[in-house]
């Protein structure tokens, strides 16, 4: 199995090697409206719901070293928000996926960060007709995105209990909808910072934990993996760690967690797409185990990466014929 250092190692000489690219896309590409474009010339119509109320959903799968990571899944989850906010799909998941592939292969972008946003489209919900709503698709690729630094995954983040702000509750803007109403987790951020920390956690405003701005948390304690059930994205990372973790003849627990089981967890940790398995050894300027990772964390931490070669997993990219 590789380890984090050979990992990290990896990825930094692909990076290296993009240096010198003179690929117009080598920084990003985008499709907005069917045309693909530079994505620092991207750009959305004023009047697009989706910026004037967040009428929306997202979705974000990654590329690690060339292959897409469980695109079908993130694939799946976007349908099912557009369920959920009774929008369309503009084209077909199959119609997507190979766009997407295409435009991976054009930038050559080997570590990429995927977003593919649904809006409503140009016309408010009030006193529309449904018929008349169009919605609309924009897809974006760019070089993967840390929301947790390697260097920072080496030593763990600090973290905090967020006190100033709690999470959207289920009954206003459902979390299991990947959305960019991110006001709770912006303050949470805000927070963070003014506490001398970087990685909020939200509770449910009833002492219970909920997620942070980006990413789910697991709590370990003995044997056993502990993730909050409710008012959160049901995070493909987070999926990945718990079939990482039972194949580790660890159980796993997906129901209501308490603030206090973070502070009384062995290790804890936080999981999204744009940053795999980060660490965090504070909370509340309280050290976790010691304030080092912990070896529960350190298998997850590297089998999730060993996954990405995976063929059940990923898939490889052919970036030659483009
Ligand atoms: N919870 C929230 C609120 C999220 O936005 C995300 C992912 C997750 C959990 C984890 O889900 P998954 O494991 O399926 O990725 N959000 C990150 C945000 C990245 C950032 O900019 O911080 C993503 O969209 O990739």
């Amino acid at each position: 199995m590789a380890s984090m250092d050979t990992v990290i190692a990896k990825y930094e000489a692909r990076q290296s090697a993009l240096e010198t690219s003179n690929n117009p896309f080598a920084q990003g590409i985008a499709w907005v409206g069917g045309d693909l474009v530079p994505l620092s010339q991207a750009q959305i119509p004023l009047l697009d719901q989706g910026f004037l109320h967040s009428d929306l959903t997202y979705d974000v799968p990654a590329v690690w070293d060339g292959r897409f990571f469980r695109l079908h899944d993130h694939l799946d989850r976007l349908e099912a928000s557009c369920g959920k906010l009774r929008l369309q799909l503009p084209l077909p998941k199959s119609e997507i996926k190979q766009k997407l592939v295409e435009m991976v292969a054009k930038s050559g972008i080997r570590d990429a960060y995927v977003e593919i946003i649904v809006t409503r489209g140009l016309k408010f919900v009030r006193q529309a007709d449904p018929k008349d709503i169009v919605n609309k698709l924009y897809m974006f690729v760019q070089p993967y995105v840390w929301a947790m630094p390697p260097a920072l995954q080496r030593v763990g983040g600090r973290a905090v209990i967020a006190r100033t702000v709690r999470r959207v509750p289920p009954g206003s803007m459902d979390p299991t909808v990947k959305n960019l109403q991110w006001g709770d987790l912006i303050r949470g951020l805000q927070e963070a910072a003014d506490r001398g920390a970087t990685y909020p956690l939200l509770t449910d405003g009833d002492a219970n934990l909920t997620e942070g701005p980006g990413y789910n948390v697991v709590i370990v304690k003995g044997d056993a993996l502990y993730t909050p059930d409710r008012g959160v994205l049901e995070g493909v990372t987070r999926r990945t760690v718990m079939e990482i973790a039972q194949r580790n003849g660890k159980s796993v627990h997906v129901q209501v967690v308490p603030v206090e089981m973070a502070f009384q967890s062995d290790e804890i940790f936080i999981c999204t797409t744009a940053g795999g398995i980060m660490p965090l050894t504070s909370i509340d300027g309280n050290a976790i185990n010691g304030g080092q990772i912990g070896p529960i964390t350190k298998r997850i931490w590297d089998e999730y990466w060993d996954l990405h070669y995976n063929p059940t997993y990923s898939f490889m990219i052919n970036y030659t014929h483009s």
